[in-house]
């Protein structure tokens, strides 16, 4: 039978969470698996419109979809939250909430890299000081030191969507 899950994925604004998660939930979608995707971005405009980004406010966001991860996997569904969750503290919250079937996959990206795509003009926004304490620039950032997976963006989407959907497939059972 299909278990449920969280995988969740921390990485910079800017290394590709959300478009890894998508690109996986599609995938796994074409084999017939049912896969929900949890985005901080998305959540923060509906859920989470009331938080900002100071440290008491990113630790009651990632509180909110660590708790929403969790209804959701013991209903039975496998659920990527896509999320910069930038200390370990935090990701320890959320592992402590959900329990064993608690993932942590590290996007990993150069923060140069992050800067130079800015897909969103945030970084620019960060550097002229328009955007406080963002993650990376003005707010800190710490990579996992023991991630269950390492996804390695400097490579080419398929290969963090292929290594992604394996684990999955490893940790969570046929599909
Ligand atoms: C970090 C910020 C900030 C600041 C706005 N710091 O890459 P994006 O744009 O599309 O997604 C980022 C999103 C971060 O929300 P999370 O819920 O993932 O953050 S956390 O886990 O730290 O609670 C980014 C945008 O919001 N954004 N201001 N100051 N990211």
């Amino acid at each position: 039978g299909h278990r449920g899950g969280v995988i969740w994925m921390t990485g910079l604004s800017g290394a590709g969470k959300s478009t890894i998660a998508m690109a996986t939930q599609r995938l796994l979608f074409s084999r017939g698996r049912h896969v929900a995707v949890l985005d901080g971005d998305n959540l923060r405009h509906g859920l989470n419109r009331d938080l900002g980004f100071t440290d008491t406010d990113r630790l009651e966001n990632l509180r909110r979809l660590a708790e929403v991860a969790k209804l959701m996997a013991v209903n039975g569904s496998l659920v990527l939250v896509s999320a910069i969750s930038p200390l370990q503290k935090y990701r320890d919250m959320a592992r402590e909430i959900v329990g064993e079937d608690f993932r942590e996959i590290y996007v990993s990206a150069d923060i140069a890299l992050c800067e130079a795509r800015d897909p969103k003009g945030l970084y620019r926004k960060a550097r002229t000081g328009e955007i406080k304490n963002f993650t990376g620039i003005s707010a800190p950032y710490e990579a996992p030191q023991n991630a269950d997976l390492v996804l390695d963006t400097a490579k080419p989407l398929e290969f963090a969507v292929t290594t992604l959907t394996e684990y999955i497939e490893s940790i969570f059972g046929e599909l």
